[in-house]
């Protein structure tokens, strides 16, 4: 009899965490569940990784954005599950973004930009910056491969504002 109340206990418990964990995202961020993105957005997000807590940054890089339509520098070493600190620099006299995602993500995500071109991005795994500007994001890297990032204001991506950051045993 007792038992059999601790596991209903135990049970409501868990349902209560995981409903909670699910309501919060487990990072307090913005990220708006099934808004815009559509399919495999969140999916996506677990093999880029996820949002990094402010409190763990492992490393800090600095990541210039001009308008030869270029991040200096595009291409960033990194190991495995470290939590980077992004600061972006627009150096440019348009504004550019820095977003992460994979080459599928980002390319469809541009070309929904060429059609929105007014489309904000409250994704933590995006930073947006102004002529002039500063801004950073925290992002907690996955244990393998390679996470690009581009720039989607409309045409920057096509005209090559890309970049990948290489975790330490991917390609
Ligand atoms: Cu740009």
């Amino acid at each position: 009899m007792k038992k059999t109340v601790l596991s209903v206990a135990a049970v409501a418990v868990l349902g209560f965490t995981g409903m909670t964990v699910w309501a919060g995202g487990g990072h307090g961020g913005d990220h708006h569940h099934g808004k815009d993105h559509g399919k495999g957005h969140d999916g996506g997000h677990h093999a880029i990784g996820m949002p990094g807590q402010p409190e763990k940054v492992d490393r800090t890089v600095h990541v210039e954005m001009d308008d030869n339509m270029r991040f200096s520098p595009s291409r960033i070493e990194a190991r495995p599950g470290e939590t980077l600190r992004i600061v972006v620099r627009n150096k440019g006299a348009q504004r550019h973004e820095l977003v992460l995602g994979t080459r599928e993500e980002l390319k469809e995500h541009a070309e929904m930009m060429r059609r929105n071109p007014g489309m904000k991005h409250d994704d933590p795994g995006a930073v947006s910056a102004g002529p002039g500007e500063q801004g950073e994001l925290v992002w907690k890297l996955p244990e393998g491969g390679a996470v690009e990032f581009a720039c989607l204001m409309p045409g920057h991506f096509e005209a090559g504002m890309r970049g990948r950051i290489v975790v330490a045993g991917g390609d």
